[in-house]
């Protein structure tokens, strides 16, 4: 049976959302309502300016990756399309699986021909002619609607040999994770396509280089795609000129937990975390939020005003990850939650590398006798809990053992949780 579809919450000033404004609008079935919406323009766009334009005008734009790590889009796509080996892969993941993240199936689920379309302008641009969509299993209704707009699309020659009748040829292959976290890691992704085991590769040589199948490939996440629509129907210095300097364009921020309207928002970088907040309904006693994800950092009721821009939950000490935005009130056990966060980590990692497989059993082992012991002997379970996490973050091989000590560090650092 099929979950319960995801939602995006309508927001004030609804007409002047960039990446939710078909969802909930089009018949996500219908390529025709699709086209009706805007649809295809910004391919049209993309064809008018060829593959170098395209790439500039995201340069431009400023786009950085929206999974988690704010990579360059641009530099990402020009390092790609100028290896000289061929083939070249496209990778869009939609393996999303950090805890609190659900932004990517309210897209693909409300707006499916819109990733179709972006992978599009992606592959043209890098020069690839095969794509590559793998979307976590557990989101069967992304799956089936996904699969659905392939099919409309290369049926009425949006997809195939000659899309648009411009000589271009490129075709989408569907891909379903079986439950694993850690193949949303770009490169288990790879393995897992190749069927191989979902473990990371060691990095460099990086994706641009040996890729899928170990050829020149560029992985992007949904959002990161769909935001290259409006830099092209739009142009770069329009969407470049939302949100700050160091963050451009719109974000999706998906926010649970203590408040009243939970689901995902978009709004431009820079808005504060008390007015993202302030629009869910956030309510009374609230204790902290956890930007990020598992693999964030919570933020104090006293430090709502931190502007959601990547420089801007740095300099706060965390990270805007890939937008989740948790919120806890004063009835949440802190432990409790440290020990359902390190049970994760636990549970997801690989088991590849040392530091994190041994690392983190110990930080769970040590959460637990934390959780009932008090004084001097909490004091030595936490004094092991930073030795080991910065084993971890050191020297594992990818970021989910390098980030698997974050949340509790600034548990123990910011909320004293253990106090
Ligand atoms: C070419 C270089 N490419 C880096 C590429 C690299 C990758 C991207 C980012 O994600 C984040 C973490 C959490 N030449 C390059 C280069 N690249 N240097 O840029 O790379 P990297 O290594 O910084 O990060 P990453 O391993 O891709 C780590 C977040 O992911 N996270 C979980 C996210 C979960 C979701 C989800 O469920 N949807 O996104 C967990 O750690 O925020 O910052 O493409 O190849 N010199
Ligand atoms: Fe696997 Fe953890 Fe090592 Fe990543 S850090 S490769 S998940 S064992």
């Amino acid at each position: 049976q099929e979950p319960p579809a995801a939602e995006a919450v309508p927001q004030a000033g609804d007409e002047g959302l960039l990446l939710l404004r078909r969802v909930g609008v089009v018949d996500p079935s219908s390529l025709d309502d699709y086209r009706a919406h805007g649809g295809y323009a910004a391919l049209r766009q993309a064809f008018a300016l060829g593959p170098a334009g395209v790439i500039r005008e995201v340069t431009d734009s400023g786009l950085a990756g929206r999974g988690g790590a704010a990579f360059p889009t641009g530099r990402k796509w020009r390092a790609t399309a100028s290896q000289p080996d061929r083939p070249h892969f496209l990778v869009c993941n939609a393996d999303e699986s950090e805890p609190g993240t659900f932004k990517d199936r309210v897209l693909m689920e409300g707006d499916p021909y819109a990733l179709v379309e972006a992978m599009t302008i992606a592959a043209y641009a890098i020069g690839a002619h095969r794509g590559y969509l793998y979307v976590r299993g557990e989101y069967p209704r992304a799956i089936s609607r996904m699969q659905y707009a392939v099919d409309q699309a290369r049926a009425r020659g949006l997809l195939g040999d000659d899309i648009l009748g411009q000589g271009y040829a490129f075709d989408i292959e569907i891909r379903r994770g079986a439950g694993a976290y850690i193949c949303g890691e770009e490169t288990a992704l790879f393995n897992s396509i190749e069927g191989y085991r979902g473990e990371p590769r060691a990095k460099p040589p990086f994706p641009v280089e040996k890729g899928l199948f170990g050829r020149p490939t560029v992985e992007n996440n949904v959002e990161t795609l769909v935001n290259v629509l409006p830099i092209l129907t739009m142009g770069a210095p329009a969407y470049a000129a939302i949100g700050t300097a160091g963050s451009t364009g719109p974000k999706l921020f998906c926010v649970s937990g203590a408040v009243e309207r939970p689901g995902v928002y978009e709004l431009p970088f820079g808005a504060t975390l008390g007015e993202l907040l302030e629009l869910a309904g956030v309510r009374d006693r609230l204790r902290a939020v956890l930007l990020g994800g598992a693999a964030g950092g919570f933020v104090r009721p006293d430090e709502l005003d931190v502007p959601l821009t990547f420089e801007g939950t740095r300099e706060a000490g965390t990270t805007l990850g890939s937008g989740v935005v948790m919120a806890f009130d004063d009835t949440v056990p802190l432990p409790r939650l440290l020990l359902r966060i390190a049970e994760f980590f636990r549970d997801e990692s690989c088991g590849q590398c040392v530091p994190c497989r041994v690392g983190t059993v110990r930080q769970e082992e040590a959460l637990h006798r934390i959780a009932e012991r008090t004084g001097a002997a909490a004091a030595e379970d936490i004094a092991l809990l930073r030795e080991v996490g910065r084993a971890m973050r050191d020297a594992s091989i990818c970021g989910l053992g390098q980030t698997a000590w974050n949340a509790v560090e600034s548990a123990i650092d910011r909320l004293g949780a253990y106090e």
